[in-house]
């Protein structure tokens, strides 16, 4: 088999790239270990920024999500009993952000690529990256007849998630790796229950950390803070409304509705960024390459924002040889996921109650979030991160 660019992962980084490069009338073939249906149901983030939304509009994909998408102009920062609105419409003008579940995103992009003859192979296994440092890299795998293959290629994108294979196949001394783990992690819930609210609430109790999201008219999604080792047998549902009221019902009443609750999880948090995000023929894209903490919803807004610089280089390769924006991959991105890194870093040292016996951290994170409510500065800083800073930044 042969291919121009290999790519391990049908996350949103790999099926974008393989959508956009598609566009520039470049070949991929799209490796997965996963199941169609399981790629298509996993339940992840919701908040697409106005560039996402943007991109996926323009490659005409962007259909469902136009129809379905819950386009919102703020968000509520809530502690102390009261809501604050931070106005996306006032602050930054024209930009919003589109609550769209990850996996429809992946559903439209696993439709497109399927109907305009795309490659995408599920349920692959003993996938191996070789030749990295060569100019005729290829992949090894398995395929679902377990048949073993190789897929000789141009270039491979490692668009395989936080464990996936392709970073683990660079010599580790050609990298550096920068992190950052959190005393705590979020339990979420996805409820059969109206949102009780047209926007996400971020909540800042002394209990913890609660967050009021949505994915549809009729379903809620919700998180608290709890320990990383939090054992969710310890969470019968009755515990986790009890706790979900405690923490976000405001002094004017308002509390999220209850509802049938239809699955729940535990995500650990944790910051990570590899540095250079290249080695040789192989490039990373999206989780292989950082993570961020989920407070800022920014994790699958990186992934596409990676591989929207990705596709342009080899491009421009493709149309001219040329391989300066290739070359200048890693950095470009580097210094978008860094800012994203940091506001998403400040969202969570805000939010987040850390174990603290003095008081002194509580009154610095009241004192911050009265600071950013209060100060148009402050909030129009909170918002333009927010609904996502240029695709050029
Ligand atoms: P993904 O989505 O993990 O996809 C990687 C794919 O690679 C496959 N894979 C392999 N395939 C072949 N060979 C191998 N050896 C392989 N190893 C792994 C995997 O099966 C998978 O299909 O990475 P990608 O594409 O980089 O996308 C990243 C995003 O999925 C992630 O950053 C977001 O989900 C993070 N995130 C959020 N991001 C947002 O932008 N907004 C949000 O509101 C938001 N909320 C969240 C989140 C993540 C969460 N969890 C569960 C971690 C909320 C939560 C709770
Ligand atoms: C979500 O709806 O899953 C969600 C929203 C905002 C976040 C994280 C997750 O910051």
């Amino acid at each position: 088999m042969r291919t121009q660019v290999g790519i391990i992962g049908a996350g949103p980084a790999g099926l974008m790239l393989s959508h956009l490069l598609h566009l520039e009338g470049i070949e991929s073939v799209v490796l997965e270990t996963h199941t169609r249906r399981y790629v298509e149901e996993r339940v992840r983030a919701g908040v697409l920024e106005q560039g996402t939304v943007d991109l996926l509009v323009e490659s005409g994909v962007g259909a469902r999500l136009k129809k379905q998408g819950l386009v919102h102009h703020g968000i509520e920062l809530s502690f102390s009993g009261h809501r604050h609105r931070i106005d996306f419409q006032d602050l930054t003008p024209g930009r919003s952000v589109t609550v769209y579940a990850q996996q429809e995103v992946i559903k439209d992009l696993i439709q497109a690529r399927l109907d305009a003859g795309g490659q995408i192979h599920f349920e692959v296994s003993d996938v191996s990256p070789h030749g990295l440092d060569t100019s005729t890299p290829s992949i090894r795998f398995r395929n679902n007849s377990g048949d073993m293959q190789e897929l000789k290629c141009d270039f491979l994108a490692g668009c395989d998630g936080s464990h996936g294979i392709s970073r683990a196949s660079i010599p580790e001394d050609a990298l550096r790796v920068f992190e950052r783990a959190y005393p705590f992690a979020w339990l979420g819930i996805l409820a059969e229950a109206p949102p009780v609210s047209d926007e996400l609430i971020y909540t800042y109790h002394e209990r913890g950390f609660a967050l009021f999201s949505m994915r549809s008219p009729k379903i809620t999604r919700l998180y608290l803070q709890c320990a990383p080792d939090e054992d969710i047998a310890q969470w019968p549902d009755a515990r986790i409304w009890e706790e979900l009221c405690t923490r976000q019902t405001t002094s004017d009443g308002w509390r999220p509705a209850e509802g049938p609750i239809l699955q729940k999880g535990i995500t650990g948090m944790r910051s990570f960024v590899v540095e250079p995000m290249q080695y040789g023929r192989l490039f990373l894209a999206g989780d292989a390459a950082h993570i961020v903490p989920p407070t800022g919803a920014k994790g699958m807004n990186l992934a596409i924002a990676d591989v929207r610089v990705l596709a342009r280089a080899l491009a421009e390769f493709y149309a001219s040889g040329r391989r300066e924006l290739l070359n200048e991959y890693s950095a470009t991105c580097l210094r978008r996921v860094w800012k994203v890194q940091r506001f998403s870093w400040w969202m969570t040292s805000m939010l987040h109650r850390f174990d603290s016996t003095d008081g002194f951290e509580h009154r610095r994170q009241l004192a911050e979030l009265d600071y950013v409510t209060g100060s148009r500065a402050a909030s129009t800083s909170l918002a333009e991160n927010y609904v996502g800073l240029s695709m050029d930044s």
